[in-house]
């Protein structure tokens, strides 16, 4: 239970789910409407995540009380709780499945002073490449940005220091050029010698040497899953 609705109480509330706190932003006046509490503009947005998997075993949990044909249970579930904590603090509940899709790394780049890797996918100075967004709070109120970005705003960019980045050359479908040729990926990973990715995760994610926060097998094979369906359409 969230007792009082501040950024402390509500990374305790997330902690207990393994979810953590990614930091804030308050929104600008001319800032793109989102809505917010009761349809209003939101004034600030609190973004949740996870660093590692450490959520997965509570996730499991969950999961195991569900029907196993459940649609997107990783996002059910991150809804659930960030329903639960929204309702002591007043807060809408987004999802970064969620359609119009809302600019969730446009944010944690605010928040959290972090740069895209060469894959796309955020670099973060703690937690490489192993971290994603489950979710984020909107208020119809300003927070606090330095409690929000507490553990935030660390301003190497671990990419930059990285030389040869052998992430851009482990994916064997080719798939990281200019963009990410998710078509590339897709038809690999359908076929029999994507088994590797697959089962062992993303290779290009993997040759990164930060890997610290790296995810388990479990949750790298059900994300691979997730993938394959969102691009097969
Ligand atoms: C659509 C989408 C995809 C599509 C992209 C299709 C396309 N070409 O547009 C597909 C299905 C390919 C995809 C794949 C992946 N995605 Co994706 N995706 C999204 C989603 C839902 C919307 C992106 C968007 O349009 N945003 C709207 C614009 C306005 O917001 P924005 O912040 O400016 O978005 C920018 C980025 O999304 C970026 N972008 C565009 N295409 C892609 C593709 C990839 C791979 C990435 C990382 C970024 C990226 O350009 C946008 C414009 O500046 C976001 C969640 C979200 N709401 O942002 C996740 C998101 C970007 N994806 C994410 C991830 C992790 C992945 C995967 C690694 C999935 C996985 N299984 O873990 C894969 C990549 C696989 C690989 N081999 O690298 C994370 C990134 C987290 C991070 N640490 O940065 C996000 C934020 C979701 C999350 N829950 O955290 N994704």
């Amino acid at each position: 239970m969230v007792q009082d609705g501040s950024p402390g109480a509500i990374r305790t509330a997330l902690a207990k789910h393994g979810l953590r706190l990614r930091g804030g932003i308050d929104f600008g006046p001319d800032e793109p409407f989102v809505q917010g509490p009761g349809g209003r503009a939101a004034r600030s947005v609190l973004l949740v995540g996870n660093a590692g998997d450490g959520f997965w075993p509570h996730f499991q949990r969950w999961a195991a009380t569900q029907p196993a044909a459940l649609a997107d249970p990783l996002d059910a579930w991150s809804r659930l709780v960030l329903e639960a904590v929204a309702e002591t603090c007043g807060a809408h509940v987004i999802m970064p499945n969620d359609k119009p899709f809302a600019p969730f790394q446009q944010w944690a780049m605010r928040a959290e002073g972090i740069k895209p890797s060469p894959l796309g996918i955020l670099m973060h100075p703690e937690f490489g490449l192993w971290h994603a967004y489950r979710g984020a709070l909107l208020f119809d109120r300003a927070l606090a940005a330095e409690e929000m970005n507490q553990e935030a705003q660390k301003p190497i960019h671990l990419c930059e220091l990285c030389v040869g980045k052998p992430c851009l050359n482990a994916c064997p479908a080719g798939a990281f050029g200019d963009r990410f040729d998710h078509g590339a990926c897709g038809a690999h990973i359908a076929s029999s010698r994507g088994r590797g990715c697959m089962e062992g995760g993303c290779l290009a994610r993997h040759a990164c040497p930060h890997r610290a926060y790296r995810y388990g097998a479990p949750f790298q094979a059900f994300l691979m899953r997730a993938f394959r369906k969102a691009i097969a359409g």
